[in-house]
């Protein structure tokens, strides 16, 4: 019984306690000081920036602690690398260092690229893909299934020769290209990546309208403003996803 009463006591020793951990928040802002290092605010002041809203409570809602009255974390960056500082917080990349993983690449063009900003090996990948939407005549650079990284305005096909909706991917990049076809002849056209084989559709740069996000344009392809397709460009890989989605505005004009 001795025995047996000994070894209920050593087994009891054994089981790790519960430690019931605190975060400490120093100046009761509701951000605990761990935060505050993340967010670059100061942890014995409530109100980093003064402008009459706690710390926690401006990261709780979304806008920043450090940039004054109505600035949100979107709007805001801190190591101006090019990802807000909303962004820095999802791919959990240092707010104020412009390369998180000291592997001599910059956060944002990891993250342009799809690697992990935190990750010096680069095994980590994110999904990365073009949407075209043909009702809004716009093209969004999409990164980790849901952050729209670029915006561009753009012109589809008319609507006697449209853009059809689908899923594609890029299959060329070409950086200078000349269009012909018996009503046109378009040299030293920048930036073409193709998308789909039959019929050559590309998205590419465009020098001889400016009805980017107002109108289609095209016989099919998709227009970009030249800035904008090279900027595109730089960050688009063979094999990329090329979703086209919406419809084609039957005036051509948007919401016509
Ligand atoms: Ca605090
Ligand atoms: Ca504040
Ligand atoms: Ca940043
Ligand atoms: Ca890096």
């Amino acid at each position: 019984m001795k025995f047996f009463l000994t070894m209920i006591f050593i087994l009891t020793m054994l089981v790790p306690t519960t430690v019931q951990t605190v975060e400490l928040d120093s100046d009761n802002d509701g951000l605990s000081d761990d935060e505050e290092m993340k967010y670059y605010t100061d942890f014995l002041n409530s109100d980093t920036d003064g402008d009459g809203f706690f710390d926690g409570e401006e990261v709780k809602n979304g806008y920043s602690p450090l940039a004054g009255n109505e600035v949100k974390m979107s709007q805001h960056d801190l190591d101006t690398d090019g990802l807000n500082d909303w962004v820095e917080g999802w791919f959990g990349s240092d707010r104020g260092n412009v390369d998180t993983d000291g592997d001599g690449v910059d956060d944002y063009r990891e993250v342009m690229r799809g690697y992990s900003p935190t990750d010096a090996s680069n095994t980590k990948r994110f999904k990365r893909e073009i949407q075209i939407d043909l009702t809004y005549q716009h093209l969004y650079y999409i990164v980790d299934r849901k952050l729209k990284m670029f915006d561009f305005p753009v012109s589809t096909g008319n609507p006697w020769t449209p853009t059809p909706p689908g899923e594609y991917e890029i299959l060329e990049k070409i950086p200078v290209k000349r269009y012909v076809a018996a009503d046109y002849d378009l040299p030293n056209v920048k930036w073409n990546m193709k998308f789909i084989a039959k019929g050559g559709y590309y998205i590419h740069g465009s020098y001889w309208h400016n009805l980017y996000g107002k109108s289609t344009a095209s016989h099919g392809c998709v227009n970009m403003r030249t800035e904008d397709a090279g900027v595109l460009y730089e960050y688009v890989d063979e094999g990329m996803k090329v979703s086209v989605v919406g419809k084609t505005p039957k005036g051509r004009v948007v919401g016509s």
